[in-house]
């Protein structure tokens, strides 16, 4: 663009660095143009500079929110050097800028000084500077634009060296540095924007349905505040019925949700998970309990049959007591009466289900005095593609993990041994979605719709198969006659009894008061489960369905779920281990698919 001189236009908030800036500029001929204060600061000190309104013929106004916004400044930034510009400019007489320099009023620091008020806040919105830095970064390829004050003295050197031309490179960098000014800039103000307007209402939540932003009353742990769950479009996914839902309760609620709703669209029944720490304890579908099980998940007492629903509940809680206790429950399908009865009389954080019948509803709102937390989700949201999260200040991006896992996960099966009936297909399915949500490293056992060993979030994947083989076999033995029958006496806590339970089958040897704590419980002493017993019972383990989250690196996996009555083995492969492991399956007569897909989670 022809033009006699460069122009620069000054308008900053923060002068730091503006008057070494302006001396530099100015020196080496460029026209210095700034708006009201800034151009008082530079003109104090002793440099020649015009005001803005000289070239606008327009005053500043409405109190300072109208200095800068004016064809004839946006005009001279945002104009390309093609002649169809040039002659708009000439028509209109405006002369082209090529230096922008522009940092915005102090929203932030604003917000966080107690009493701000919202016409405080208002004010504090910048707008004639954010469109300063967004037209000049738009037109990066002739303007240059500074947005930081420590930006100047290498600026000014680059001018001085390129006489008048820093290079596309630094005017990218500086465009791009613009960018991400005003992306947070707009992030503060709707961020503020959405704790004013876009709060859940407090009390009845119900009323006024879903909300936008739900403050949290602390995150991970108390002293971590403020906190916040909110959607940047849209309304959250859910609503709160009853309670105040925490941070991890939201961690647990989100994660379990989107396991159950995956397990009854793979398996069409309902499907129920009990979660702890971001990992789940207890995952199932609605199978009908036969009078073993009932006994072992602590349903047999319920006068009333269940339903799918509340089956499949009974089945993820029972599973493993003691990890369950305090959990976090996730249901597939509206909660009735019979699983809301379930849930009722188990120490438990809260639940998040599609909808609740107004009989589930009324004995759930009585829970914890009103407290228990209830969460209504909407059963057709679908979360976005991309997720983003920060960890120590940095922002981690990546696709959603939205792969399908149905029975085609399946059917690469490796071993000699080929029969995969359906049953066991179902129980892959289960343990291989439960992965999908459990925190990695995983490996799980399930059994008849349920899962009923889980081994998470150990750096060893060996550790893993143990534990959820250790956990496994506990389920397995709470099926022991003897542990069916022992003498409780009247009145014990169910939370009592699973511990009194755990020992007894963990073979833990008591001792003093512990011991005679335990002993206490029983009508009878029970003598402890011998060595004899305990194989006898083993060894008719079988028939169960284990699931990796990643392949196994040794053969020890297959060997260790073989002990815990594996019959059916899934995991990824690219191990170079992977022939000995399914030699390990072959010696056991065990099914062996390699599955297409890891599922590290966390
Ligand atoms: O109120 S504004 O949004 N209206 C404007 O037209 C405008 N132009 C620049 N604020 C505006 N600015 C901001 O004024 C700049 O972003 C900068 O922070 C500040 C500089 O004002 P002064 O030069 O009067 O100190």
């Amino acid at each position: 663009l022809e033009c006699p001189y460069v122009n620069a236009l000054l308008s900053v908030y923060d002068k730091a660095n503006l008057i070494d800036l302006a001396t530099a500029l100015s020196q080496s001929g460029v026209r210095l143009l700034a708006s009201g204060g800034t151009a008082k600061k530079i003109r104090d000190a002793g440099l020649t500079v015009e005001d803005v309104a000289d070239i606008t013929k327009a005053p500043e106004m409405l109190g300072g929110r109208v200095k800068t916004l004016h064809p004839v400044v946006h005009g001279g930034i945002l104009a390309r050097d093609i002649p169809s510009d040039q002659q708009d400019l000439t028509a209109q007489s405006i002369a082209p800028i090529s230096i922008v320099v522009c940092n915005l009023y102090p929203f932030t620091s604003t917000i966080a000084r107690p009493g701000c008020t919202l016409a405080d806040a208002v004010e504090e919105i910048d707008i004639g500077g954010v469109t300063l830095l967004r037209a000049a970064a738009k037109n990066h390829e002739r303007v240059s634009v500074l947005s930081d004050p420590a930006d100047y003295a290498d600026f000014a050197k680059a001018w001085a060296e390129g006489h008048g031309d820093v290079g596309a490179a630094l005017r990218s960098r500086l465009a791009l540095k613009a960018f991400e000014m005003t992306a947070k800039y707009d992030a503060a103000i709707s961020g503020y924007f959405r704790e004013q307007y876009a709060d859940a209402a407090g009390g009845e939540r119900a009323a006024t349905g879903p909300a936008q932003r739900l403050a949290l009353r602390y995150g991970a742990n108390p002293h971590q505040k403020p906190a916040q769950a909110f959607v940047t479009e849209g309304e959250l996914p859910f609503k709160v019925l009853f309670g105040a839902p925490g941070y991890i309760n939201l961690l647990d609620a989100l994660n379990s949700y989107a396991l159950v709703k995956e397990l009854q669209e793979a398996l069409g029944l309902p499907a129920a998970a009990s979660f702890k720490h971001v990992s789940p304890a207890g995952a199932a579908i609605g199978l009908e309990l036969n009078n073993a099980e009932a006994k072992v998940y602590g349903v047999d007492d319920l006068k009333e049959p269940l339903t799918p629903l509340a089956a499949a509940y009974a089945r993820a809680r029972g599973a493993d007591r003691m990890s369950s206790y305090g959990d976090f429950i996730a249901l597939s399908a509206p909660c009735d009466l019979a699983t809301a009865r379930i849930i009722s009389r188990e120490v438990s954080d809260g639940v998040v289900a599609p909808g609740y019948l107004p009989e589930a509803l009324e004995v759930l709102g009585k829970k914890k005095g009103g407290k228990y937390c209830v969460l209504q989700i909407d059963p057709n949201y679908v979360p976005g593609e991309v997720e983003t999260r920060q960890v120590y200040g940095v922002s981690l991006q990546q696709r959603r993990n939205d792969a399908k896992i149905d029975a085609k996960s399946f059917d690469n099966i490796v071993s000699k041994s080929k029969d995969l009936p359906q049953a066991a297909i179902t129980d892959l399915i289960v343990a291989t979605l439960a992965l999908k949500y459990t925190q990695s490293n995983s490996v799980a056992y399930a059994y008849r719709g349920s899962i009923i060993g889980l081994g998470a979030g150990q750096q060893s994947r060996i550790h893993c198969t143990r534990l959820a083989g250790s956990k496994a076999d506990n389920w397995w033995l709470r099926h022991h006659p003897r542990v069916l029958a022992l003498p409780f006496k009247k009145g014990v806590k169910r939370a009592d009894k699973a511990n009194a339970i755990d020992l007894f089958v963990g073979g833990e040897v008591l001792e003093g008061g512990e011991k005679a704590q335990w002993e206490g419980l029983f009508e009878s002493i029970p003598p402890p489960l011998s060595a004899q017993e305990r194989a006898d019972h083993a060894g008719q383990f079988d028939g169960v369905a284990c699931s990796s989250d990643a392949f196994f690196p040794f053969s020890d996996n297959v060997h260790r779920a073989k002990k815990s009555g594996v019959r059916y083995l899934a995991a990824p492969s690219g191990s170079v281990m992977d022939e000995e492991c399914i030699k390990a399956a072959d010696e056991h007569r065990i099914v062996f698919a390699h599955t297409p897909l890891r599922l590290f989670h966390h």
